[in-house]
């Protein structure tokens, strides 16, 4: 009891609020402003260049699963194309026409493609980027929004300068060189190396790091829980996500139990957990679309050695939902040593004990979910 008291205080004092009102209130707002955080990435380079594919890898989808923006085809719709997020509501892919094109002329592409809508461009290209991708970067600079260069299909590069007897670092050098000099009228930004055939090789994390770097800290936790697991640190970093988020949600849940479920003690707020774990369990891409896809790609059975989890399963059998989580976790140890501590209602100590409750039982659950995730990451062989 008096740890919790101890853990509660360190956390008030983390939180700056001087009470534990101000704090609930402030972290209430913080998971609203989470939960109801709008992302919208915009897409664009020239026809050939690589933006569908990219949108589909963002995605996590190949280019053959359903709801994929169609590649190697001539645009046809000249209009920006929304993706949505397989999982995720509030977070939208935009497949934009390139510039200069004869409905998008470059004086008025900013105007026409409604930038005030997106959050940061990204700019694909194959090879060099050419002089209308240089305009349309100034344009948005002018606009005083951030735009990324991506020069995509490396893999092909380095596949071609292999039968020339260069290894992969000393292509991915030359290509780095050539970049330089090649956007140094701009005054040299980063370009990013990629493949959308594997996120996990060249400088796709890098743009990630950069990306989460320039936004604000919602959007930034809304990024990192959008984005596909592709390798062991795209894992990692989302796992910190969701433990950092764990502390603002515990503290919102502000010590109410809204709905008492037989094996899970009322000093734990279930209608806060249950939604956060469903979130991170999609993050995870531990839900069957995801596994199924996964599977596909890397030609291993995933998908049964993940069901033998049973907070997975649990998860992923929506009826009772709260119900079996809770058993789960009670399973798992977690709800044992709370029942005993559970006080009166209403106080600020119950509202504390609560709290930290509830936090220690995202924590476990958020545990329990990476442990899978890592177990799928190692099966697929993802480095
Ligand atoms: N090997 C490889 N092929 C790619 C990559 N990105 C795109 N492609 C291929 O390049 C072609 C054009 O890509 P697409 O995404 O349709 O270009 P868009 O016109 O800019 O949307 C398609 O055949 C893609 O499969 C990549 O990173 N690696
Ligand atoms: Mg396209």
């Amino acid at each position: 009891m008096a740890d919790q008291q101890d853990e509660l205080r360190a956390l008030l004092k983390d939180s700056g609020e001087p009470t534990l009102e101000r704090a609930i209130a402030k972290a209430r707002e913080m998971v609203d402003r989470l939960d109801n955080v709008t992302l919208n990435i915009a897409v664009t380079g020239e026809t050939g260049a690589g933006k569908s594919k990219f949108v589909n890898a963002i995605r996590g989808l190949q280019d053959t699963d359903e709801g994929a923006a169609p590649t190697g085809v001539t645009e046809t719709t000249m209009e920006p194309t929304m993706y949505l997020h397989p999982t995720m509501p509030n977070v939208n892919f935009w497949d934009l026409p390139g510039i200069g094109t004869p409905k998008f002329k470059a004086e008025t592409y900013m105007k026409d493609v409604k930038y005030q809508n997106y959050d940061f461009f990204i700019i694909v290209s194959a090879g060099r980027f050419k002089e209308n991708d240089m305009i349309l970067a100034k344009e948005i600079k002018k606009k005083k929004k951030n735009f990324y260069f991506v020069r995509t299909k490396t893999d092909l590069d380095v596949t071609q300068e292999a039968k020339k007897g260069e290894t992969e670092e000393q292509t991915l050098q030359k290509i780095r060189k050539d970049c330089v000099e090649n956007v140094r009228t701009l005054g040299s930004p980063s370009v990013f190396l990629i493949t959308s055939e594997n996120l996990a090789r060249f400088d796709f994390q890098e743009l990630v790091n950069n990306l989460e770097r320039d936004l604000p800290d919602n959007k930034k936790y809304a990024l990192v829980m959008s984005l596909p697991v592709y390798s062991k640190e795209s894992l990692e970093k989302k796992y910190n996500t969701f433990k950092k988020a764990a502390w603002a949600v515990a503290f919102a849940s502000g010590g109410i139990a809204a709905a008492p479920v037989p094996g899970l003690s009322t000093a734990c707020d279930v209608a806060m957990v249950v939604p956060f774990l469903i979130k991170c369990y999609y993050s995870f891409g531990l839900d069957d679309g995801s596994l199924e896809k996964l599977s596909k790609r890397v030609n291993k059975p995933i998908l049964e050695e993940v069901k033998k989890s049973s907070l997975v399963s649990a998860i992923a059998d929506k009826s009772s939902l709260a119900t079996k989580i809770a058993a789960k976790l009670a399973v798992a140890g977690v709800v044992e040593s709370v029942c005993s501590l559970m006080p009166g209602a209403g106080s600020i100590a119950a509202a504390g004990i609560s709290f930290v409750t509830t936090r220690s039982v995202l924590l476990e659950g958020v545990k329990e979910l990476h442990r899978v995730a890592e177990k799928v990451i190692e099966m697929a062989e993802l480095k």
